[in-house]
């Protein structure tokens, strides 16, 4: 199946038909089909031989073209062109925040720059000032965008590690030797990305459980094949290591391997000052060298006085204070969700019948589902006579399995804030999800101010995955966060952790200003499949990592609750 190398050729070509400064509307269409084979289920080369490459959405003829000649030849004459232009290279600018294609044009025509590093050594010699366009400020958010980039690089996003370490885990239980078996580090923290895994093991006879962990079929690349520590490479280039402790000592190393290792700072100061001494083996008198814990994590939180932190929190963000006051918040749990209010069927971009989302649904013990298919201008989004046949299908549906489902719409936010859907049919929706997804590089006044005046239409319920980033893929567009937290408690409008793991969108930091500042949450998992339903545990971990308890949430309310808030906003 080439549909990925497809999807590649097609974001290359749109990338440097930017930096190329060609038609934006030629390069936006390149994105989009580049996005609609990326959800495609059948081999692309199967839909070229049938000659039905143009009948998929978003893929016009001289794009159907290009793909015929990329699966023959393994290239295009159009990108072969854009690259005698501009070195492929320079798309890796792209993803650096605050850096566009126009910039990326400038840099390359002016100073010749091509990598990250260039850019870098160029911004601290004062070259870019001398730039057309470029400002301090613009400079300065700039090597900004070069620190954050640097800390991406090498990260594996969450649920990727996430089903290499259940892998693991499920492999290892199998050993009689191994009492315990813990993911700990950034992935039991359930941070978004992830560098390495740290998974512990409670044993007293390690070396069967070692020998097992090496030879795993995953493993790519064995980098340390030790007693106490092994280490290894697998898919993603993720490392994992792998460490036995004593059963005696697994609390302390438990605690110690979650980190943060801020928070492991912080707490062995707390600890200092209490004349305790934490390491990985246990909690230690001082004076006398006695050990008072290291068998549990509870224990070990204990004996400095505190609550047992969960891991979500331990990121030195006031976790310590709080549970030394016992004012730690009662995080929401995934069995404090009540339904989905974010998911896509067949009439637009999905896979399943509004039948089959409900169904599945309903086996996740949900009191509702809420349909949320695109609007246009997207290639898939449903057109108004549409949009109504779809809203008879829903109630239909639901009162056939007696499942309460709600008719709703992720409606698009065209650039001047206005919502690409007929108000009627708007009204007669439950639930309006508002969201953009194209023109997606405004200066951040104009994103602004786009997302705040959609926001003040009284139609719109919730903002959907509000700074559009993918992880790794993509930076947020430029947005002021403040004021959307602003509007959204002034007017009552909830925004979204979208849960799908490619974006956890608020993420944690967002979520947490929202939180506090009082906006009201929703967990969405923009499914797009029954199966993405279950992608709600990565929400809820945004939420958790945000401190964010069940009255947070928009979807932990009953369904009449839910029901009311959504007239209230209306009305
Ligand atoms: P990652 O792998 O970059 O996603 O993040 P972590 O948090 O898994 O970090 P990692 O793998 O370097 O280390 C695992 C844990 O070990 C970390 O969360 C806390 C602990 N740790 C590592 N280095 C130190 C240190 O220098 N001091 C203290 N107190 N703890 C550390
Ligand atoms: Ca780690
Ligand atoms: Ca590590
Ligand atoms: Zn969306």
């Amino acid at each position: 199946m080439k549909n990925a190398e497809v999807v590649a050729m097609l974001e290359e070509t749109a990338d440097l038909m930017e930096i190329a400064g060609e038609n934006p509307f030629k390069a936006r269409a390149y994105r989009r089909a580049a996005e609609a084979i990326a959800a495609l289920r059948e081999p692309i080369e199967e839909l070229a031989r049938q000659k039905r490459l143009s009948a998929i959405e978003g893929v016009g003829e001289s794009i159907a073209r290009d793909i015929t000649e990329f699966l023959q030849r393994g290239t295009t004459t159009r990108l072969e062109q854009l690259r005698t232009k501009y070195p492929p290279q320079l798309r890796t600018l792209l993803e650096i925040q605050g850096v566009g294609p126009r910039t990326v044009a400038l840099l390359y025509d002016r100073l010749k720059i091509t990598t990250v590093d260039e850019l870098e050594e160029a911004a601290k010699a004062g070259k870019l000032t001398k730039l057309p366009g470029m400002g301090e400020q613009k400079v300065r958010n700039i090597l900004e965008g070069i620190q954050l980039w640097r800390q991406q690089q090498g990260r594996v996003p969450l649920s990727i590690a996430l089903d290499i370490a259940e892998g693991i885990v499920a492999a290892l239980r199998e050993l009689p030797e191994a009492k315990q078996i813990l993911p700990a580090g950034s992935l039991r923290r359930w941070k978004e990305t992830v560098g390495d895994l740290d998974i512990l093991v409670a044993t007293r006879n390690s070396k069967p459980i070692m020998d097992r962990f090496v030879s795993l079929p995953e493993v790519e690349k064995v980098l340390a094949h030790g007693t106490t520590k092994s280490s290894v490479l697998m898919q993603n280039n993720l490392q994992v290591d792998l460490r036995a402790v004593e059963p005696e000592s697994f609390g302390a190393a438990a605690q110690y391997f979650t980190g943060s290792k801020a928070h492991n700072i912080a707490l062995r100061n707390l600890a200092l000052k209490k004349g305790l001494t934490v390491n990985e083996y246990g909690v230690f008198r001082e004076a006398t060298g006695e050990k008072v814990a290291g068998e549990t994590e509870e224990g070990v939180y204990e004996a400095i006085g505190l609550v047992w932190i969960p891991p979500e929190l331990r990121e030195d963000r006031g976790e310590l204070e709080a549970a030394e006051g016992g004012a730690l918040p009662r995080l929401v749990t995934l069995q404090d969700i009540r339904g989905e209010l974010h998911s896509h069927t067949k009439w637009s971009d999905g896979f399943n019948t509004v039948e089959e989302m409900a169904l599945a649904a309903m086996e996740l013990g949900y009191e509702y589902l809420a349909i949320t298919d695109h609007s246009p201008p997207m290639g898939w989004g449903v057109k108004p006579d549409d949009f109504r046949k779809l809203l008879r299908e829903i109630r239909t549906v639901s009162d056939r399995l007696g499942f309460p489902i709600l008719a709703g719409i992720e409606v698009d936010i065209a650039p001047d804030g206005s919502l690409y859907m007929d108000e009627d049919i708007l009204r007669q929706l439950d639930i309006v999800i508002a969201s953009v997804h194209s023109a997606m590089r405004m200066d951040i006044d104009t994103m602004t101010k786009r997302i705040l005046t959609a926001m003040e239409n009284p139609l719109v319920h919730a903002i959907g995955h509000p700074t559009g980033r993918l992880i790794n893929q993509r930076p947020p567009y430029e947005v002021r966060m403040d004021a959307l937290i602003d509007k959204a408690l002034k007017v009552g409008v909830a925004l979204e952790i979208n849960a799908s793991p490619e974006r956890l969108d608020l993420n944690d930091e967002n979520a947490r200003a929202a939180k506090e500042a009082g906006v009201l949450l929703l967990i969405g998992t923009d499914a797009h499949r029954r199966e993405h339903l279950s992608f709600m545990r990565f929400g809820v971990a945004v939420a958790r990592r945000a401190w964010c308890e069940p009255e947070h949430i928009l979807n932990t309310r009953p369904y009449a609750a839910l029901r009311d808030w959504l007239t209230r906003r209306r009305s």
